[in-house]
């Protein structure tokens, strides 16, 4: 057995030390025969599944089409995107706008789709922000991100952002504990134990909008809290966080932050907290964060900067945390689709516990606790407990479900996923990843009701699967099919940026409701143009505006003349079709910015600032038609003070004067 030879020749202490040995051998013909045909999907024939899979340190999520791993979208989230414009454009900026400023780029760990009763309902997908803790809301009718909210007193979203099963909440906890912002941050790192506290944000979600607000915060214990999920069925209610480095280490946490055999699963009851909420027994705070919303009738964003957050202080009000030790710096928590098995997956553990929901709940009624930490009670391990997987591989992250009473471990070290029984944790299968697995995902894999039909794994390595590219290779993604009693690897498909959490869904659930462009006569965009009659050039000092309209195959207008140096011009470009997938684009040349793509019915608009005195070709950057070619401009631009009078056309020629003379 592969597995035995990995823990001899590794041992644990290879975990700690590093992990460039996890290359399992025969790593070519991992796919058999029938494979093909399996992920096959005809010409002009719809992929079953989407799988919306983080995008890691790209900060965007990609959409792919499942079984044929078909990249299908990238939706810009966290990080600009040149190709859209996302980030470039005047209209979408304010969606990148944070406490510290215009923030372009973040690290997005896991995306979670909406549920509703606990099945996944296809109408928003979150998404985190790791670095620049936020958490993001992707509308599914029109793949983009429909709003952005920073997070308070904290540092490192990255156990998020997961969602209650009726999406009451979108949960965040922070990785990094800090001192709180309504504290004053300039004192030593080494008073961590003291200072440093780690917030849990609970984000309402509107019923029928979906828009986010800060419900309230929970002021924990100063460690890491690294993932979560929330409770289901029996255990709605409860929200479940693992937690490493409660050796609260500040330095060197590699080694410090291993020292115990155990850290914690805290369990959270929530529903008390929001009674406590309710009894105002939260404190106001002071702080600073934005909230970021994208109008879609203005085709604008907004972004808002809140100053206060309502805190609960989980060391007075006793029965909101408790915590269960858990072996060792766990990674993964993840909870049964009967929400009974709370699995926790010890990164430098060998084996992995499950808990009972059932216990937790009697351990809790009968007071047995081991002690406190930090004020926090903490459960005795076997009072939790339900049993352990023994020997399941080495380096344990992450677990999905699906639905038949089977749950699916990734293992980074082995770098295999292993399947095993949640009743007699019994290991029943297991398959080599290639290489160095992370996160898995089974269609409604952490919903009630999963789909058991394939778990897809999310590798860091990929050395020797693809052609070579130099010294950096795509992460790479492995479809394997879960239908039969054996695991089978069945696709390899190159992913983008460094996946982490992805989730996937029937293509049915998404696909009717998607929008195929904007009515026009809805765009409430403030430089709308409806029509080419309606678009001007307008000078306001030293902004010039221009409303301008694109369609098969011209700008109006075309040619504008008067431009001079020192002026800012606002290029608002509405796109006037009205038909599915028909973009246009807009550029101009020396504009230190993006092009806009701007899709059938909506405004968009670039800021110029130009640099020379000159003409300035512009175009159209999206192949619309047959004239796509001839989908262009000018702009002449003239002397600061030149009398060259503010002219636009399309289709004729004005008199204008020959040079820009001063006035
Ligand atoms: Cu395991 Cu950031 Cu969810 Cu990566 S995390 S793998
Ligand atoms: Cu419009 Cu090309």
């Amino acid at each position: 057995m592969k597995y035995t030879n990995y823990m001899t020749v590794l041992g644990v202490v290879a975990l700690v030390i590093g992990v460039n040995a996890c290359k399992p051998k025969n790593a070519g013909n991992a796919v058999s025969g029938d494979a093909a045909s399996k992920v096959y999907v005809a010409p002009g024939k719809y992929d079953e599944f989407y799988n919306f899979v983080s995008g890691g340190f790209s900060g965007q999520m990609s959409v792919y089409g499942l079984p044929s791993g078909r990249l299908l979208r990238v939706v810009p989230v966290f990080s600009v995107d040149p190709e859209k414009g996302y980030g470039y454009s005047e209209e979408t900026k304010p969606m990148l706008n944070t406490s510290h400023g215009f923030v372009p780029w973040d690290d997005f760990h896991h995306s979670e789709l909406s549920q509703t009763n606990g099945e996944i309902d296809g109408r928003w997908v979150f998404g985190n922000a790791n670095n620049t803790p936020r958490v993001a809301r992707i509308d599914l009718t029109t793949f983009r991100t429909a709003e952005i909210i920073e997070l308070p007193n904290s540092g490192g979203n990255h156990s998020s952002p997961f969602i209650t099963e009726n999406t009451e909440y979108v949960v965040a906890g922070t990785r990094f504990s800090v001192p709180p912002d309504y504290e004053n941050g300039d004192i030593p790192i080494n008073t961590y134990k003291k200072n440093f506290k780690g917030h849990i944000s609970f984000i309402s979600v509107g019923k029928e909008d979906g828009k986010m607000d800060v419900a309230f915060q929970l002021e924990c214990p100063g460690v890491n809290f690294d993932l979560s999920h929330a409770g289901k069925g029996k255990s709605h209610g409860w929200f479940f966080f693992s937690c490493y480095n409660t050796e609260q280490a500040n330095t060197l946490l590699e080694v410090n932050a291993s020292q115990k055999d155990k850290d914690f699963i805290m369990a959270v009851n929530w529903k008390k907290a929001e009674e406590y909420v309710k009894a105002g027994k939260g404190k106001k705070v002071a702080t600073k964060y934005a909230h970021n919303v994208y109008n879609e009738k203005t085709h604008t964003a907004t972004s808002e900067i809140k100053n206060e957050v309502l805190v609960l202080d989980t060391k007075e009000l006793k029965d909101i945390c408790y915590f269960i030790p858990c072996p060792k710096s766990p990674h993964g928590c993840d909870v049964d689709p009967t929400g009974e098995y709370i699995v926790g997956s010890g990164k430098l553990a060998a084996l992995i516990p499950v808990f009972s929901f059932d216990k937790i709940q009697k351990a809790i009624a009968d007071k047995a606790f081991e002690g406190e930490f930090d004020g926090i009670p903490v459960i005795k391990y076997d009072a939790a407990l339900y049993g352990e997987v023994k020997k399941p591989g080495l380096g344990p992250l992450h677990t999905e479900f699906d639905g038949k009473g089977n749950a699916y471990t990734s293992f980074f070290v082995s770098s295999e996923v292993v399947k095993w029984n949640i009743k007699d944790l019994k290991v029943l299968d297991r398959v080599q990843t290639y290489y160095s697995v992370g996160h898995l995902c089974v269609p409604g894999g952490d919903s009630k009701k999963p789909n058991p039909k394939y778990v897809i794994a999310y590798n860091k390595i990929t050395k020797d699967r693809y052609l070579p590219t130099g010294p950096e290779l795509s992460q790479s993604a492995q479809l394997i099919d879960i239908s039969g009693e054996k695991m089978q690897v069945i696709l390899d498909f190159p992913t983008i940026g460094e996946p982490h959490y992805a989730q996937a869904v029937a293509a049915d659930v998404i696909k009717n409701r998607s929008v195929k462009f904007y009515k026009i006569e809805e765009n409430a965009n403030p430089y709308v143009s409806k029509g080419e009659a309606t678009t001007k050039v307008v000078r306001e000092g030293n902004k010039v505006h221009v409303y301008a309209t694109a369609i098969r195959s011209h700008f109006a207008p075309d040619n504008i003349e008067g431009v001079r140096m020192g002026d800012e011009v606002y290029f608002h470009v509405t796109n006037l079709e009205q038909d599915w997938d028909v973009p246009h684009g807009f550029a101009i040349k020396g504009a230190a910015n993006a092009e806009l793509l701007i899709m059938p019915g909506e405004t968009q608009t670039l800021k110029w600032v130009p640099d020379r005195v000159g003409i300035f070709p512009m175009y159209c950057t999206d192949f619309c038609s047959a004239l796509h070619q001839e989908m262009q401009g000018y702009v002449r631009v003239s002397p600061a003070g030149s009398n060259v009078p503010l002219m636009f056309s399309t289709g004729k020629n004005l008199p204008a004067p020959e040079a820009g003379g001063a006035k």
